[in-house]
């Protein structure tokens, strides 16, 4: 665990249903972040009938696709899953933007809470860091999607 980041105890997922959406771009990183996030999920007792994993475009497409689940399903909470890579255009500054504050506006609009599941990279490399391996930032966000549902859900 890195510093800084939150730990959690007592976390039991049984019973909560969870979305997942998964954007293609850059997919080798976007699925093993999905792919850590769905195995810690299940460790905490999220059932796999449970977990709603779906794949859209890029990560501009996460905040519709967030509220579409919620209007279409009975999901508690949801990781929306991108990796931006800053390139020598303004694109990555533009997506960056609309994403967090479109996510953030689904949530507080729908109640539902939506994770930040979108990595922000300057290079490959550090989305690489922060998506394979031991640095894959996939099972703390399925401990907070955990929490926050869970949160909503015995409220
Ligand atoms: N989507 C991502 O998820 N990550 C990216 O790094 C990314 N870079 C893009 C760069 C350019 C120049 C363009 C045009 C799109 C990019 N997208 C990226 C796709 C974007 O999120 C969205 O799917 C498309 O713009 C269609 O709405």
């Amino acid at each position: 665990m890195k510093d800084g980041a939150p730990t959690y105890t007592n976390l039991d997922a049984t019973g909560l249903k969870v979305g997942v959406i998964t954007a293609r771009w850059n997919y080798q990183l976007t699925h093993s972040l999905r792919d850590g996030a769905i195995g810690r999920l299940m460790e905490l007792g999220v059932a796999e009938q449970d977990i709603v994993s779906i794949d859209i475009g890029g990560s501009y497409e996460l905040p519709f696709a967030a509220r579409h689940l919620i209007d279409t399903t009975e999901v508690d909470v949801v990781i929306p899953i991108g990796v931006l890579v800053k390139g020598s255009t303004m694109h990555f500054e533009y997506i960056a933007e609309a994403v967090s504050q479109g996510i953030m506006r689904v949530s507080l609009d729908t109640g539902v809470p939506v994770l930040f599941g979108v990595l922000t990279c300057l290079t490959e490399e550090q989305a690489k860091e922060r998506a394979i391996g031991p640095g894959n930032h996939g099972p703390s966000w399925a401990d907070t999607a955990v929490e926050l549902g869970l949160m909503r859900k015995n409220a």
